[in-house]
């Protein structure tokens, strides 16, 4: 698919802000695709799509974690979880994309996984670091990103899991496991 028809599509899903922000994502992911020898394109679509069913409401998510047999344990955390999985599920029947790296990286975009491919990388750390973000830490992350996508991702993943049990927030077991995966699989 054109960028040009994928932004369409995802225009009229997402706020003015979080079009911007998608705009964001899809020109850094193309950046840290081109430096690291991952699939630019697949990057571009990834990126476009991977906040699609941001603004879908709850219960349609919650019916839709349910009905297409993804792990319900997502239901026992933090809502703003369910984009992700049911994003790659809306993806897929509404816009038609098919490929299953791109909606991987779509459905893994907000908790990480074990073993994370280079194109799941790419988009959770382009999500993390592109221009629009503006929060404590970010820009340490995004000097890392230029020098080693490992350790930059290691670090947002810290700074996420921190965040989130600052605020007393429990934190999603497979965020911790996708946390534990990197840091054993890079060197730390
Ligand atoms: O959709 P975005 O705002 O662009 O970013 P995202 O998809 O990474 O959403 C992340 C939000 O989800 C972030 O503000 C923290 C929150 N969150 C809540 N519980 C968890 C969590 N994020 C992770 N990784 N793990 C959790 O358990
Ligand atoms: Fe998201
Ligand atoms: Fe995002």
């Amino acid at each position: 698919m054109e960028r040009e028809q994928a932004l369409q599509i995802v225009k009229v899903q997402l706020t003015e802000h979080r079009y911007e922000h998608t705009i964001g994502v899809m020109e850094t992911a193309i950046k840290l695709a081109d430096q690291y020898g991952g699939d630019v394109q697949k990057a571009e679509l990834a990126a476009i799509f991977h906040d699609y069913a941001k603004f879908r409401p709850k219960e349609e998510m919650r019916q839709i974690i349910i009905e297409q047999k993804m792990p319900e344990e997502l239901l026992e955390y933090n809502g703003e979880l369910w984009h992700a999985p049911v994003g790659a599920y809306l993806v897929e029947k509404e816009a038609g994309i098919t490929d299953d790296e791109v909606l991987d990286a779509i459905r893994y975009h907000t908790s990480g996984r074990v073993g994370m491919t280079l194109l799941d990388k790419i988009i959770y750390l382009a999500d993390y670091i592109e221009p629009g973000r503006h929060f404590p830490g970010v820009e340490e992350v995004r000097s890392m990103a230029a020098e080693d996508l490992n350790l930059a991702l290691i670090q947002s993943m810290k700074n996420t899991i921190q965040f989130l049990m600052k605020k007393n927030q429990p934190v999603f077991p497979d965020t911790f496991k996708a946390y534990n995966s990197i840091v054993k699989n890079s060197g730390g």
